[in-house]
């Protein structure tokens, strides 16, 4: 794509509303607009790490067995008078009435509408497991939205929901849900530790938090150290039983789950940080089921309250916690695997004919190769696209000025390690391609 014909507003500017790193860098970076408190606009390149991460998520998630569909934003009340919810939610949902006086809300989360989605729908228990997904933006009227999209009032999550005859095959599901959330954050290479957590509004008695160790987190966890020799950033193979269960055994908790008294932990070995919660995932058997009459008939024939348990990942605050993790003075520095272009070409001279060539033809070539570039061809100051193509956070930059050119070769930038390698146009090619 040609930036001259490009939407990225980018600003130089620090905009004053921002308190933490990625909500700044993403409105300098022209990747979101604030629309109204807590609710943003997507813009291009915003939108294009959103959906890189959502790929991910999507494909971790058919790996694992899980389904996709998608249900819709906008719910009915009944379904959540049903489980009893709808009180119980508070001012959190935003309700909504229509035009005949119903009472509709704009979904938080999934748990009622799949449940009756199953419970008209599958009869037997040779239908299970079952695991459905959906990526599907929320609602929730947070008391306190900040942090830029970090905690939002519309957010977009992947959730799903597994239903199983009975709690061992239930437990199954958990765990293949929490090895396809360790694999899921290793991809976009992320260090993000399990912790037991407090079930909250969606209640049961197992679940778990995976958090991203930051300093700007709003969860606050304790952890044995010993978890940090798991390498969790790298687990993106296989990971088998022994592992999960190794995992599983270390102490690791959530504020509200750490009993200070009671630690088994040494207070040598134990750790305090502060985290942002990007997955949460639950097991709560037949809350929703018992409530909403979701049965199947069993082997033997009687019917019995289906399993459940449910998933969920932030996908639009994995955005800010991959910033977060990953930027330095001059702005993002995306990982390749959700980067919204994987190259920058930058036309050194703009009123050199020869180098606009040299850029026109390179781009052209890159195109046709199938490499993401994002082209500055505007008449500006080196140093000002330089200072861009970093904020922007490419993984790649392609410097082409008329030095350069006049030794046939071109300049190569890693954007994270700010190594820089002449290469002739052939080898820049194989190398990036
Ligand atoms: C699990 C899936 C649930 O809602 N129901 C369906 C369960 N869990 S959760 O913990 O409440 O949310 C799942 C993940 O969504 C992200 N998240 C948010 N992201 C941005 N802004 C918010 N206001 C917000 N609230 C929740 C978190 O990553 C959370 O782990």
């Amino acid at each position: 794509m040609r930036l001259s014909k490009h939407f990225i507003p980018t600003m130089k500017e620090n905009p004053s509303e921002a308190q933490i790193v990625s909500h700044r860098l993403m409105l300098r970076a022209g990747m979101i607009r604030q629309s109204s408190a807590g609710i943003y606009i997507w813009l291009p390149t915003g939108l294009s790490v959103l959906n890189k991460i959502a790929d991910i998520v999507r494909e971790e998630q058919n790996r694992a067995g899980a389904i996709e569909l998608l249900m819709p934003t906008i719910q009915p009340a009944e379904l959540w008078q049903e489980s009893g919810r709808y009180d119980a939610y508070g001012k959190e949902m935003l309700r909504i009435t229509d035009r005949h006086e119903r009472n509709m809300l704009f979904g938080p989360t999934n748990e009622e509408m799949i449940t009756d989605l199953f419970k008209n729908n599958v009869k037997s228990y040779k239908d299970l497991p079952l695991n459905l997904y959906h990526i599907q933006w929320k609602f929730r009227d947070e008391v306190r939205p900040r942090f830029g999209i970090m905690r939002g009032r519309e957010f977009l999550m992947k959730d799903n929901y597994s239903f199983d005859l009975d709690f061992e095959a239930a437990k199954e599901s958990y765990n293949k849900m929490y090895v396809a959330y360790l694999r899921t954050f290793a991809r976009l290479g992320l260090v993000a530790i399990p912790v037991r957590a407090d079930a909250g509004a969606i209640g049961g008695d197992l679940s778990h938090e995976f958090q991203i160790l930051a300093e700007t987190g709003e969860s606050t966890l304790h952890y044995d150290k010993a978890i940090e020799d798991f390498d969790l950033s790298s687990l993106t193979g296989d990971i088998d039983d022994e592992t999960v269960a190794k995992l599983q055994g270390l102490y690791a908790m959530e504020e509200e789950k750490h009993d200070v008294d009671n630690c088994p932990v040494d207070a040598a070995d134990l750790k305090t940080a502060k985290g942002i919660e990007v997955g949460h995932i639950f097991y709560f058997g037949t809350k929703y089921s018992a409530s909403m009459g979701a049965r199947v008939a069993g082997p033997d024939g009687k019917e019995v309250d289906v399993e459940m348990g449910s998933y969920g990942i932030g996908v639009s605050r994995l955005v800010g916690a991959l910033i977060e993790a990953n930027h330095d003075d001059n702005g993002i520095v995306w990982p390749e695997s959700v980067a919204p272009y994987k190259v920058g070409l930058i036309n050194l001279r703009f009123k050199d004919e020869n180098c606009t060539n040299a850029c026109d033809t390179l781009y052209e070539k890159m195109e046709n190769a199938g490499i993401e570039v994002l082209y500055d061809d505007r008449d500006v100051g080196a140093g000002a696209k330089f200072a861009n193509m970093d904020l922007i956070g490419v993984p790649w930059q392609v410097v082409v000025g008329p030095k350069g050119l006049e030794k046939g070769v071109l300049e190569l930038k890693n954007r994270r390690t700010g190594e820089r390698v002449e290469l002739s146009e052939e080898e820049l090619l194989a190398k990036l391609g």
